[in-house]
């Protein structure tokens, strides 16, 4: 680990009344946005390693990222009053403040939740308490007055915006790679009437507390029972839709292959585990979304495969500033396989359906 992150994380967690030794600091690496890190510390009052996770939250993406904490604490008193077994703790400064500002860098920490973040080859019974947790969040979220939570990032899924900005960045082509992906633009114009489904119809959909990153990874569970604890990453809880709550879990879980396969024939829905998810968020739900929600949810996990699929190629087009990269064409390959799985995801569109309504049932 670098001299000069050390060096911050020890500034940090003094800023946090965190006095303990520290003994170990490794980063992980699974987000696309923010640094986190897993610090170890010796506790006073046991003598035992206890654990925090610190992060650096990216402003370039972030741009008021105070909102955001005001977002999270909201969030999670709502849900410690409910159940406190399900509520991250984040802890304070001096200062009262649930972050800490050190000149550029923006920082906050809470304690380490002990339990499994599942990705990957998982089974089935794992994506469903998966479905499990964020439906429950969702649930505890239910009767939380929206408007006390801020839109942290404007038009976060507004997918016609999206595309309007994508627009936009073709004309630019700062780095001339617009020629090279012209069958990619090809590709995403003919799906986009399926992208913007959800879009079209907004008016009709209530507004909830949503959590905006489902993915399979961000819901924390008993790593020896595997039942639903608490859904993790809250940096995008916000207003929103509940149908793309469901379907960016669709999007990420129930993808055969990874988020940047770049062998398209493994790239496919499993409709087994669409059925696994959609059992466990939809069964926590039943009594709580609307017909009109419940009619919807296939095409959220259309829109979110959309617009991520978009939002890489956007990223890609302009030069790679949004999201990390681990080499070079790293969005485009991201971005052939959302529109991949958004193909298979309108062939299978029937019995996307189909399966929603047996699960009501
Ligand atoms: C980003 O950093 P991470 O992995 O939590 C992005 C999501 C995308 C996701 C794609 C704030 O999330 O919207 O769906 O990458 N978060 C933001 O993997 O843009
Ligand atoms: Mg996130």
């Amino acid at each position: 680990m670098d001299a000069q992150i050390l060096n911050s994380i020890a500034k940090v967690l003094d800023a946090f009344k965190i006095r303990d030794p520290i003994i170990n600091v490794t980063e992980m690496k699974s987000g696309h946005i923010n640094n986190t890190y897993l610090v170890s510390v010796i506790f006073h009052e046991t003598n035992k390693e206890k654990r925090y996770i610190v992060q650096r939250i990216n402003i370039n993406v972030f741009k008021d990222p105070m909102l955001i904490m005001s977002n999270i604490d909201l969030v999670c008193e709502h849900i410690r009053k409910k159940n406190p077994k399900e509520a991250l703790h984040f802890h304070h400064t001096v200062s009262g403040d649930n972050f800490f500002v050190d000149g550029d860098n923006f920082w906050r920490l809470y304690t380490y939740f002990e339990g499994i973040a599942a990705d990957g080859e998982v089974t089935l019974e794992i994506i469903k308490n998966v479905g499990r947790t964020f439906g429950i969040f969702q649930e505890r979220l239910n009767d939380i007055d929206t408007s006390k939570l801020y839109e942290t990032i404007p038009y976060f899924h507004d997918t016609e915006r999206r595309y309007k900005h994508f627009l936009f960045t073709i004309k630019k082509d700062p780095k001339g790679r617009a020629k090279e992906v012209e069958a990619d633009i090809a590709k995403l114009e003919k799906l986009k009437p399926y992208g913007l489904m959800i879009h079209n119809h907004k008016k009709e959909f209530p507004i909830r507390v949503t959590h905006n990153d489902t993915k399979t990874n961000n819901a924390l569970l008993d790593s020896e029972t595997f039942a639903p604890l608490c859904a993790i990453d809250l940096d995008t809880v916000m207003p929103g839709f509940v149908m793309h709550d469901f379907g960016d879990a669709i999007r990420y879980g129930a993808n055969e292959a990874s988020e940047d396969e770049t062998d398209l024939k493994k790239v496919k829905l499993s409709l087994d585990r669409y059925k696994a998810f959609a059992e466990g968020f939809v069964g926590e739900l039943k009594h709580t979304l609307t017909p009109i929600e419940i009619e919807y949810l296939p095409y959220g996990a259309l829109a979110m495969t959309f617009e991520c699929g978009m939002r890489f190629l956007d990223d890609y087009i302009d030069g790679d500033n949004y999201f990390k990269i681990a080499y070079p064409k790293h969005n485009l390959d991201r971005a052939r396989c959302q529109f991949a799985l958004l193909e298979d995801m309108v062939n299978k569109l029937d019995d996307m359906k189909r399966i929603i309504d047996e699960i009501v049932k």
